[in-house]
């Protein structure tokens, strides 16, 4: 009878040991699910990332989404056990990108949360717009537009954006130089581009990152990448007159755009694997432009720059932002002293073919020189 008792609390202390080392493994991290992101950087330590979700305590939008780009990939990537299946709507584009290099637990991922994400939208808007220029006469506005004649004291030609040249906003130009003056001293000295310059287009793209777009980039570049079928998109193109007639030129154009689309998707997976940030929580333009100066993804490798020399680019830091701005009209021919302002009008075409677009800019930049 003993021999039994012992052998039954032999059993149940083995279950108790058993159940408390599943519990462990199963709670503790686990170090080689956490590294799966391959990164071109070294590896950041627990304090690097503790002082990138640190910084920038005055931009609530952006702190969030760093803390979520930083943490949320190593959440997801502990819990992918996931195939795509051929009935999936992204089967073709999973495929598309494992061919060219572009697989592993964290595309995984983010397939698996794109699932029943399909949004006709990207695709819809552009094949309208690209339609409605083609086949489509303009008819002439009923109310003319409005002449600005609010004094112009900047010398710099018109027409403006509305509303975006006021003291008011070269005020906040000012203010966002000097919250961030590490990083317009680095545009002044290294780059030698006017801070007040970075700093009116920086207002002008995203109002100095309070607005970063309403839309996901990861769903919007892979929707895009994914619609080359006609019958993907019948929001729009029901809408449009004879649409059946311009099928053939329509599916040209899917297919230009798509292809667009991808390079811009796979950019963007790059620059996220690099740089430790999930794409899934990101806010963009429609068409995946990022960050405080919307770089497109593809533009990243060429212009985006680490602003504060912590290892990573995130271009929702204003650091980043700032410097990678600068550095992109660097290289695109800011680099003499002192530019004149066709120059500058010129470069700054360069971010944004449009004229109205540059004489913006640089009619605030000239207001908010006057702050100083
Ligand atoms: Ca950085």
């Amino acid at each position: 009878m003993k021999a039994i008792l012992v052998k039954i609390s032999l059993v149940f202390i083995c279950l108790i040991v058993v159940a408390c080392t599943a519990k462990t493994e199963k709670n503790e991290p686990k170090k080689n699910d956490i590294q799966t992101q391959p990164s071109i950087k070294d590896e950041k330590t627990s304090s690097d990332l503790e002082n990138i979700k640190n910084q920038n305590t005055e931009e609530s939008l952006t702190e969030q989404s760093q803390e979520k780009e930083i943490l949320a990939p190593t959440q997801n990537i502990e819990q992918v056990k996931w195939t795509i299946t051929e009935d999936s709507e992204w089967y073709d584009l999973y495929n598309r990108l494992k061919e060219d290099g572009i697989y592993g637990d964290d595309i995984d991922s983010y397939f698996m949360q794109l699932e029943g994400q399909f949004s006709q939208k990207p695709m819809g808007i552009k094949i309208r717009e690209l339609y409605n220029n083609s086949f489509r006469k303009r008819t002439p506005s009923k109310t003319p537009p409005v002449k600005d004649t609010s004094p112009n004291t900047t010398g710099v030609p018109r027409p403006w954006y509305k509303d975006y040249v006021t003291e008011a906003n070269a005020q906040k130009c000012r203010d966002f130089i000097n919250e961030n003056k590490e990083a317009f001293a680095r545009v002044e000295e290294k780059y030698k581009i006017s801070a007040e310059l970075v700093s009116a287009l920086i207002y002008v793209e995203t109002k100095h990152g309070d607005y970063l777009g309403e839309h996901s980039p990861l769903i919007n570049l892979a929707s895009m990448s994914n619609s080359t079928r006609f019958e993907q998109i019948p929001n729009y193109t029901t809408k449009l007159p004879r649409a059946q007639e311009k099928k053939q030129w329509i599916l040209t154009k899917m297919k230009e755009k798509s292809d667009w689309s991808y390079k811009e998707l796979e950019a963007l997976l790059l620059y996220c694997r690099a740089n430790d940030i999930n794409p899934v929580t990101l806010p963009s333009s429609i068409y995946g432009a990022l960050g405080f100066g919307q770089f497109m993804p593809t533009n990243i490798p060429h212009y985006a720059v680490d602003g504060n020399d912590d290892g990573i680019i995130n271009l929702f830091t204003p650091a980043d932002g700032i410097i990678s701005v600068a550095n992109f009209l660097y290289k695109h021919g800011l680099n003499t002293a002192n530019p004149t302002m066709a120059q500058k009008l010129k470069v700054l075409k360069r971010y944004n073919y449009s004229s109205t677009y540059a004489n913006t800019i640089m009619a605030l930049s000239v207001l908010t020189d006057r702050t100083k």
